[in-house]
């Protein structure tokens, strides 16, 4: 009999009052002011992830990325992700320490520490079994290794949405529509992108594919002038697509590296927003076939799982390539990043920890999960 059915399945109710107490807990427990110290191992995993990331953007061997990441990286990823550190990472280890056994009881209580950091049913599921599993094989005995495995787990779900992104230099423009429901981050994630791509040497253009707010136009404009980058623009209740078409084209003569579309923000449940974005998609072909070359769907983690249900509805009526999430900072559902992993298996390009230029991040599955602890 399995450490499952030997204590039973607790009622649903139970379970959310217990995700209750734990977040309590978490949000009770005092501030954190550890500073950041790399332990030699980190250090060294570090340096060698970024050899291994480097190449994350995908960009092509004669333009490598800027290596202005590394523990830098770290530091401000963990920082940022203080919250969902506290409700993940340090609930763990305060639960595990000291356990003498690993028991059904201690594995119903990470249970429910995943279910309140928003780690979502499937993957807390996932986990718990293959937990279960190494407990009854007796592969896993010690209490002390059990936060090291768990760690490796979670790093597990992570890793296939961490992939490279091919900005294939022969497709010019490289077209990115950004796509997301109202203030999940879209502008703000595109202003920093067009620096970042400028940083490894690409030349940017912005299109204001918003056309629906009076301000969008302008605060797309506030960050190419950060920038220094084209915004191409027209007039609010303009149609997108076409101010989309002009981008293409402007990009096209400029000989313009990668063009990217912001979008006005709009609900799944919308249909007539729903079907512009299949407009603009359609306009964009007239233009080149294969275009956009990626549409990326931006989500705000602070919806913890309600993330993970828009993102499953814009899938339904939209062709999405990529995530990114946004917003990890200042939220104890960063967790949601599991759920969305284990669901939807689409790749996560780039985290948002902060509203600074240089706030959105590389996602990388093993760093990701090592700032959570
Ligand atoms: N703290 C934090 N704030 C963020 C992050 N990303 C975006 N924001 C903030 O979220 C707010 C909304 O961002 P926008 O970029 O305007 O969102 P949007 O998706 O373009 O919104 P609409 O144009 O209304 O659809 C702004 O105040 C941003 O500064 C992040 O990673 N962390
Ligand atoms: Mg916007």
């Amino acid at each position: 009999m399995g450490l499952f059915s030997r204590f039973g399945i607790k009622s649903k109710e139970s379970k959310a009052n217990k995700a209750n107490d734990a977040n309590k807990e978490s949000k009770e427990s005092k501030e954190d002011t550890e500073q950041v110290e790399l332990s030699g191992a980190l250090e060294e995993s570090l340096s060698s992830e970024f050899s291994e990331t480097d190449e994350f953007l995908g960009v092509s061997q004669e333009r490598p990325v800027s290596r202005s990441n590394g523990p830098s990286w770290f530091a401000r990823v963990r920082e940022n992700l203080f919250k969902t550190r506290q409700a993940l990472g340090a609930s763990l280890g305060r639960l595990i320490l000291g356990k003498k056994q690993i028991d059904a009881e201690l594995l119903e209580e990470i249970e429910t520490i995943l279910l309140s950091a928003d780690v979502g049913l499937e993957a807390t599921n996932a986990l718990i079994a293959s937990l279960t599993q190494e407990v009854e094989r007796k592969i896993l005995k010690d209490p002390e290794k059990l936060l090291e495995i768990l760690k490796e787990k979670l790093v597990e779900i992570l890793k296939p949405v961490e992939q490279s992104w091919v900005l294939e230099t022969q497709k010019k423009p490289f077209v990115l529509l950004v796509v997301g429901v109202n203030g999940a981050g879209k502008t703000t994630s595109i202003g920093k992108l067009a620096k970042k791509f400028q940083n490894e040497g690409r030349t940017v253009l912005l299109a204001a594919g918003d056309t629906f707010r009076a301000a969008a136009v302008e605060q797309l404009k506030a960050w190419g002038d950060k920038n220094q980058v084209e915004v191409v623009a027209q007039g609010t209740g303009a149609d997108s697509a076409s101010v989309i078409f002009d981008a293409l084209s402007r990009a096209k003569a400029r000989n313009i590296d990668v063009v990217i579309a912001d979008t006005a923000g709009r609900l799944h449940n919308k249909q007539n927003l729903m079907m512009e974005l299949n407009k603009i998609t359609r306009v964009m072909q007239k233009f080149d076939p294969t275009a956009p070359h990626e549409t990326m769907l931006i989500l705000d983690a602070t919806l913890g799982q309600n993330a993970l249900v828009q993102a499953e509805e814009f899938k339904k009526s939209a062709h999405i390539s990529s995530l990114s999430v946004t917003k990890l900072d200042g939220t104890a559902k960063g967790g949601v990043l599991f759920a969305l992993a284990k669901k939807l298996n689409l790749p996560v390009r780039f985290i948002g920890v902060g509203e600074g230029i240089d706030d959105l991040k590389n996602f990388d599955a093993k760093l990701f999960v090592e700032a959570l602890f």
